[in-house]
C-alpha cells in the first residue's frame, strides 16, 4: 500500500507563474495583425497545450502553408519573450515559494514539466532553479501533453515510480496527461478546467503539503508482475463489495493463478479439516459481444 508521495511535479505556466497572459498577450497580438479573431475565452483552450497545438486552435480551420506557420510561431514566440523579459521572483504565484520551502525541508523531490521550450529561461528569471531537482520542456519528449510522456520522463529523471509523484496542474490536457502516467494529481482553477483531478484547489496560496497529500489517498499497486508472488497479489488485488468477492488473478488466466469468486456466507459442506467458502462461477470468463 502506497500512501506517500516522493516528487511533486509542477506545471509551470499558470501553476508556478502566470505567464498564461503572457501568452495570450503575444497570441492575440498575432491573431490581430493577421485578421483573426481571438479572445480571452478562446486563450483558456490554449492552457497546457503545445506551441502547435495552440496555432492550430487560433487558425480555427484555416489553412496557412507550412512555411507560414513556422514564420508565425516564431513570431508569437518573438513577442512571448518581450513579454517574459521583465520576469522577477515576485512574479512566482502566491503559495509557490513557500510550498517550494516546506517541500525540500520534506525531503520531497521537485520538478517542473512544462510543454513550454521557453521553461528554462522563465525558471532562471524566476530564480528558482536551485530549488528543483529536475526541470523538462517543450523540448524533452516528442508527444506532448495529453500524452503522459512528459511526466514518465520526469518521473524517470527523478528515479521516482510514477505511483508516488503528484502532479499539480492547470490545464485539463495536463491532468489527462498525468493521469495517464499513473500519478496523483492537483487541479488548480475554476474547478471545471480540472474537475478530474484528484484534488482541486483555487490557487496554491496557503496550500501546503499536508493540503496536496490529501489527494493521495492510498493505492495498492503491483509495479513488476512476479510469477513467483502471484499468488499473493491475487489475493490483495481482490475486489469485492462485503457480500460477493473475487480474487484478483488475470482475467486472461496465467500458469497457476488461483481465481476465485465467493460469496459470503456460502460455504462448502465437504468434510475437510476447515470449512471453507464455496467457490461461485467465474463470471471473469464471460464474453460480452455486440
Ligand atoms: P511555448 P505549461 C504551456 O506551458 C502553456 O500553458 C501553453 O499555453 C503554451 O502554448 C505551451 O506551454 C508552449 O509554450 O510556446 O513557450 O513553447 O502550462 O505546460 O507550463
Ligand atoms: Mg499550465
Amino acid at each position: 500500500m502506497e500512501n506517500i508521495i516522493e516528487a511533486v511535479i509542477f506545471d509551470l505556466d499558470g501553476v508556478i507563474t502566470n505567464t498564461s497572459e503572457s501568452h495570450f498577450r503575444a497570441w492575440q497580438r498575432l491573431a490581430n495583425e493577421e485578421g483573426i479573431p481571438f479572445t480571452r475565452a478562446d486563450n483558456e483552450r490554449l492552457r497546457g497545450v503545445s506551441r502547435r497545438q495552440s496555432l492550430e486552435i487560433l487558425l480555427a480551420g484555416r489553412s496557412i502553408s507550412e512555411e507560414d506557420a513556422e514564420v508565425w510561431m516564431a513570431r508569437k514566440n518573438c513577442y512571448y519573450l518581450k513579454e517574459i523579459a521583465a520576469l522577477t521572483p515576485k512574479d512566482l504565484l502566491p503559495g509557490v515559494a513557500s510550498l517550494l520551502t516546506e517541500l525540500q525541508a520534506a525531503g520531497i523531490k521537485i520538478a517542473i514539466a512544462s510543454a513550454s521550450r521557453n521553461a528554462l529561461a522563465v525558471i532562471a528569471r524566476l530564480r528558482i532553479k536551485d530549488q528543483l531537482d529536475f526541470c523538462a520542456d517543450g523540448s524533452s519528449v516528442e508527444r506532448q501533453k495529453p500524452a503522459p510522456d512528459l511526466y514518465l520522463y520526469t518521473a524517470r529523471q527523478l528515479g521516482v515510480r510514477p505511483a508516488q509523484c503528484l502532479v499539480v496542474e492547470d490545464a485539463a490536457a495536463g491532468i489527462e496527461a498525468a493521469h495517464a502516467a499513473g500519478m496523483i494529481t492537483v487541479g488548480l482553477g475554476p474547478s471545471a478546467q480540472v474537475a478530474t483531478a484528484d484534488s482541486v484547489f483555487p490557487h496554491l496560496d496557503g496550500v501546503q503539503l499536508k493540503d496536496l497529500s490529501n489527494a493521495a489517498t492510498w493505492r495498492v499497486s503491483e509495479a513488476i508482475f512476479k510469477p513467483q508472488h502471484q499468488h499473493h497479489h491475487e489475493t490483495i488485488l481482490s475486489i469485492g463489495n462485503g457480500y460477493l468477492g473475487t480474487r484478483g488473478a488475470f482475467e486472461e488466466r496465467y500458469p497457476g493463478d488461483r481465481q476465485a469468486t465467493l460469496v459470503h456466507g456460502i460455504w462448502d459442506d465437504t468434510p475437510i479439516c476447515f470449512t471453507e467458502l464455496a467457490n461461485a462461477p467465474d463470471w471473469t470468463a464471460i464474453e460480452i459481444r455486440v
